[in-house]
């Protein structure tokens, strides 16, 4: 059996790796919190079980943690059932897929691309927009012409049922975000390698039935995705507006570096947002992994989970929320 097949096994409930007490399926923060440091480590917003086994298995087999955090996130950007991310993802208001990526590696490296339309490796294009570039960040057309000259392919990112989703959306074009259901489906993904190191990556399609030319928080460095591989990492998913106003993930890992554990600096950045009011009609939520390999999540409505993968095992983590369920 291949690893690969393996972890997505154990994932599904067929096999349990570890002795122990601990058994597959949901758990709660707490109990990750007491489990010992082990690397390397994985987790995704969401309940992305096949992204998450593909960075977990390359990161047993010796990938580093921007190559496999990559890996994982390009199940999605693949995926043509994902409505919020690359292939699947639903248009703006003018029928346009647009999508938003960036990447951040351990040595602090960060790259992001904006308001791409017809390609969908978004981010392996941060990365190489990282590598490559001497700049941060690339929008639209220039971020485009990046991508047909490293041999990306071309395409059309609408397909039938976005399309038809889309006509369909068109007869009212009532523009409300709602919670939990697809069109927030965007994912951020933190590794941590066999060396210890971390790195992330975050991509979408952004909010469905968006405005042409708006850009939400998944590909601003400190709001969808920060890392600081002295601390630790944090992503973001949700409404995009709200994140980029508190610079969430940026928040989260200060405040991991001020000594809260992931799971309180996650809590902490949800409240910045709620106390502000106006919270009823959108969902925030945010993952966060700091160095000791603890991991911690936190969301302002109910429903949120991320995937966590440690010890050969790919769990779904059922997160806290503000407002109880
Ligand atoms: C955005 N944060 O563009 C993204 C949307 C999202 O799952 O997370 N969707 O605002």
């Amino acid at each position: 059996m291949k690893r690969s097949d393996f972890i997505k096994l154990s994932a599904a409930g067929g096999i349990s790796l570890t002795l122990g007490t601990q058994l597959l399926g949901c758990t709660d923060n707490k109990k990750q919190k007491k489990m010992s440091p082990s690397k390397p480590i994985s987790i995704c917003t969401w309940g992305f079980v096949n992204a998450n086994a593909a960075a977990a298995d390359a990161l047993e087999s010796g990938m580093n943690a921007l190559d496999a955090a990559i890996t994982g996130v390009q199940i999605e950007e693949e995926n043509i059932k994902n409505t919020t991310v690359g292939n699947g993802g639903t248009p703006d208001r003018e029928g346009h897929v647009t999508l938003d990526a960036c990447v951040m590696d351990h040595n602090g490296n960060a790259g992001s691309v904006v308001f791409v339309e017809n390609y969908t490796r978004v981010a392996t294009l941060a990365k190489i927009v990282m590598e490559e570039t001497p700049h941060v960040m690339l929008a639209g057309r220039g971020a485009e012409d990046l991508a047909a000259e490293n041999g990306f392919k071309k395409q059309d990112l609408l397909n039938e049922n976005t399309k038809s989703a889309y006509r369909e959306w068109l007869k009212t074009s009532d523009y409300k975000p709602v919670i939990n259901i697809e069109n927030h489906d965007t994912i951020g993904m933190l590794c941590m390698d066999k060396k210890g190191d971390i790195s992330g990556a975050c991509t979408t399609s952004g909010l469905a039935y968006k405005m042409h030319g708006r850009v939400g928080d998944s590909p601003i460095i400190g709001s969808g995705l920060f890392v600081d591989n002295e601390v630790g990492g944090a992503a973001a998913t949700g409404m995009g507006e709200e994140i980029m106003k508190s610079v969430g993930s940026f928040l989260i890992v200060e405040l991991m570096r001020q000594g809260k554990t992931p799971q309180e600096a996650c809590e902490e950045a949800v409240h910045r947002i709620t106390k502000k009011g106006g919270y009823e009609d959108f969902q925030v939520a945010y993952i966060a992994i700091n160095k000791n390999g603890e991991t911690g999540s936190y969301c302002i409505h109910p429903g949120f989970a991320m995937m966590e993968y440690r010890d050969g095992k790919n769990e779904r983590v059922n997160s806290k929320s503000f407002i109880k369920a």
